[in-house]
């Protein structure tokens, strides 16, 4: 590509603090699908870094490319994050049919105010779910301290809940987002096995 090659993750974590969390700080304004234009973007992230003061739309879509996870979207001169927003203006979402089981990895610590109230947001703008236990697990064990506490994972009745009136939207291939999730379509840790639909 002919550039000096840069962190990714380094990288990706200040997209994510500039699209997911605070725009304002990098003077950019998100429409409502999330998204700004990507020089926009660029000519913050050029101010930050000596390392990234010739930053350039190949070096975000490398990024993109090599990553784990699909975090980001980038299209016809914009980018934008695909989930685990927390501003407060909410974004648009279409709603869609999830899968007929959903998962959700969280601490242990957590399971009790789970069953009790369902899932919220908490600090984001929606609950996120996964498509598979391994995934789940991934994104519970990250809470735990030292990443090494064995998160729990719930079976979420996904198209039950669906079917009931929740409300679900596809955030990307692997993650689903919903408004709350009601206790009711929770499954305990003990069924979790039998579950794999
Ligand atoms: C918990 C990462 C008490 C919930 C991941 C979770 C994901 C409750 C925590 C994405 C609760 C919120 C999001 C209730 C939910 N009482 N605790 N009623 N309802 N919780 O980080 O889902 O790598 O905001 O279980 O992969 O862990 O950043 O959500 O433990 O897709 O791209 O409150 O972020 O993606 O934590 O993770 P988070 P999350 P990236």
């Amino acid at each position: 590509m002919g550039h000096k090659p840069v962190d990714d993750v380094k990288l990706s974590r200040t997209v994510a603090h500039a699209l997911r969390h605070k725009p304002w700080l990098y003077e950019l304004e998100l429409d409502d699908e999330g998204w700004v234009p990507v020089e926009a973007l660029l000519a913050a992230l050029r101010q930050r870094r000596g390392a990234w003061a010739d930053l350039t739309e190949e070096h975000l879509a490398g990024m993109i490319a090599r990553a784990d996870k699909q975090r980001y979207e980038l299209r016809e001169g914009k980018i934008r994050a695909l989930y685990g927003h927390s501003l407060k203006h909410r974004l648009a979402k279409t709603p869609a049919e999830p899968p007929e089981f959903l998962y959700h990895g969280t601490p242990t610590r957590a399971v009790q105010a789970i069953l009790a109230q369902g899932l919220k947001p908490m600090g984001r703008q929606y609950v996120h779910l996964s498509i598979d236990l391994e995934t789940a697990r991934e994104v519970g064990a990250r809470h735990g301290k030292g990443r090494d506490q064995r998160p729990v994972v719930l079976v979420i009745r996904a198209g039950e809940a669906h079917r009931s009136g929740v409300t679900f939207y596809e955030g990307n291939e692997m993650v689903w987002l919903a408004d709350h999730v009601p206790p009711a379509f929770i499954d305990e840790p003990s069924h979790e096995g039998k579950r794999d639909a």
